[in-house]
């Protein structure tokens, strides 16, 4: 959790118009703007170097730098988003990770791989089938993840849940907030299962940046539930952002 920087991207016009899974309305731009500068000012508070790039108009999902990469301080690894409209942000985001890491890993297989599937854990990463990860694009991440000296495992992510993070996150290192599907995963033996309160199930994709876990501002008994638990929290606004099937993680690339 100690990161010490981010990759943003600003959210374009286009942003309006990002995937999502039920066919719902247009999110507002302008609250979508608000709820991402929310987000970048409370990183910077918490200490992370930001770096913001500028928006995409042609890939209305960019600003979802999450799902593009994954980042360690040791090095990065670009990978092979699922949805079609998505594969060309790759490359834009190249370069910017290239000059913050000296080792850039790529997926160059069939397979797919979202950022949004990956969970980290202080001593191996979970890898969660989805329908933006598949079999063949998980393993060759697993390959790639032991290059860079981290054990993976392989996990499903339960129907109707977009990406493994859309249904848990970590509030410490040992414990994990996860919605009811997917509370007995077995990738999680070990660890300290939490279930989201009964109508809470989108405040799973918290998010912890150093002490301070970041959760939705709407999930007054999940906040409940964490400062229970003497954790420091920073509820924000994600009305707008959960239109296009998105949540706090999705928003930034860290390490
Ligand atoms: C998508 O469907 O790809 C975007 N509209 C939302 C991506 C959310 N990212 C994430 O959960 N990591």
């Amino acid at each position: 959790f100690n990161f010490t920087h981010a990759l943003c991207r600003a959210p374009a016009l286009s942003a309006v118009k990002g995937i999502r899974a039920d066919g719902g309305p247009d999110p507002d731009f302008f609250g979508l703007v608000a709820e991402h500068e929310a987000y970048v000012a409370t990183l910077r508070e918490l200490g992370l170097a930001v770096e913001v790039l500028e928006p995409l108009d042609e890939f209305p999902d960019a600003l979802f730098t999450e799902d593009v990469a994954l980042t360690f301080p040791k090095g990065a690894i670009l990978l092979r988003p699922g949805a079609p409209s998505r594969a060309g942000e790759v490359e834009h985001i190249r370069g910017a990770l290239a000059a913050n890491h000296s080792r850039l890993l790529e997926m160059t297989g069939r397979g797919f791989a979202d950022g949004g599937d990956i969970l980290r854990l202080a001593d191996r990463v979970i890898i969660g089938l989805s329908a933006r990860t598949d079999r063949t694009g998980a393993e060759e991440l697993a390959g790639l993840l032991g290059k860079l000296g981290y054990r993976a495992e392989i996990a499903e992510t339960p129907p109707g849940v977009l990406h493994f993070k859309t249904g848990c996150g970590l509030i410490d290192e040992r414990t994990i907030l996860a919605v009811p599907a997917l509370a007995d995963c077995p990738q999680f033996d070990g660890l300290a299962v939490v279930t989201t309160p009964p109508g809470e199930e989108p405040a799973a994709n918290i998010l912890r940046i150093r002490d301070t876990v970041l959760v939705g501002d709407d999930w007054l008994a999940t906040h409940a539930l964490l400062a229970a638990r003497g954790i420091e929290i920073r509820a924000l606004p994600t009305d707008q952002i959960a239109h296009i099937d998105a949540g706090l993680s999705c928003m930034s690339l860290r390490w």
